[in-house]
């Protein structure tokens, strides 16, 4: 399944809930890399573990982007078990920025999702042992918010912007037998600062979707207007007959109060027939993530508004 879309459509948010791993979300910061969740329930190897999963850096391309001519290896990151899989989103945000930086040696990469991971978990003891809710948050964001500035010390700017290099996230024991893709979102071209990177970022995403085996989660957020989203278009393109794309649409909490009766085509799947259909979901706003909302507190509040919105309890 290859998720697709706009930049903050929810992409990551909505991969999180597939996969029950958590991967670095938030609003302004945006993928750079693919992320590639292979899911296999296959029993781990490793003594002890009862879910493991081992981060890998695949390195295909050069710093301008061309495809290496010798075999792609996939070097090892780090490898996390089930006492560290809330923790995994820090060494994938370090991983990623190890495949921006690839001329920095990946262990200072490694110390940093070191620090950043400890520090998260003092900051949840902190709350645990009853210090007050709002300061034990205020420190977990003040320890996260130093080990940024500190890695920004040592790595002050990446050394590029976008690459297809891929983050690969090998996970045994998990529920089901599945490879997700998440993917740099799509840069309408109206914001050209990134200059070349709409081209690249639209190459990879038609370079992931344009395979036949592929799933398209074409991801649009419920305030968007569908007619003018590129994902849209490519998903077209790619998959003309609407075989294999799936439609989902984020952030149902947020579509505008009178905004339901022209979203209704959209919404009931008549505008773009698909044939795997169209999902709407609510994920976690930025206030629930900086919260440490758990995936499942995160379901319970997507069925309360499914249940009880006056637009979409009917
Ligand atoms: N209120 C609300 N916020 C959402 C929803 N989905 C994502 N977000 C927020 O939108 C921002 C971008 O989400 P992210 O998953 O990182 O988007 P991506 O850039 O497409 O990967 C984050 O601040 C999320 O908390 C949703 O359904 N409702
Ligand atoms: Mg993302």
């Amino acid at each position: 399944m290859v998720v697709c879309g706009n930049q903050s459509a929810g992409k990551s948010s909505l991969l999180e809930r597939l996969c029950g791993v958590r991967l670095p979300r938030a609003a302004g910061t945006c993928t750079k890399c693919p992320t590639e969740v292979r899911l296999s329930t296959a029993p781990p190897t490793v003594p002890g573990a009862s879910w493991y999963c081992q981060i890998k850096l695949r390195r295909e391309y050069s710093k301008d982007n061309k495809q290496l001519e010798t075999a792609p290896k996939e070097l090892a990151f780090e490898a996390l078990n089930q006492d560290q899989k809330d923790q995994l989103h820090h060494y994938i945000a370090a991983a990623q920025r190890a495949l921006l930086n690839p001329d920095t040696p990946l262990d200072i990469f490694v110390q940093y999702a070191d620090s950043a991971a400890a520090a998260a978990a003092a900051a949840v003891d902190a709350d645990s042992n009853g210090a007050a809710a709002e300061s034990g948050l205020a420190g977990s964001s003040s320890g996260s918010g130093s080990k940024t500035a500190g890695l920004a010390a040592a790595v002050p700017a990446d050394q590029l912007q976008f690459t297809r290099n891929v983050v690969v996230l090998e996970i045994t024991g998990a529920d089901v037998d599945l490879a997700l893709i998440d993917l740099p979102g799509i840069i309408q071209t109206e914001q050209a600062d990134y200059g070349s990177n709409v081209e690249l970022v639209q190459q990879l995403v038609r370079h992931y979707i344009s395979s036949k085996r592929a799933i398209i989660v074409a991801t649009i957020t419920c305030r968007d207007d569908i007619d003018k989203e590129l994902v849209v278009q490519l998903a077209r393109e790619e998959d003309r007959e609407g075989r294999r794309t799936i439609g989902v649409l984020t952030k149902a909490d947020q579509i505008e109060a009178c905004a339901h009766d022209t979203r209704l085509p959209v919404l009931q799947g008549e505008s773009y027939p698909l044939r795997l259909g169209y999902y709407v979901v609510v994920n976690p706003s930025q206030k629930d993530i900086n919260n440490n909302m758990s995936a499942a507190e995160a379901a319970a509040e997507e069925a309360h508004f499914f249940a009880t919105d006056a637009f979409f309890s009917q």
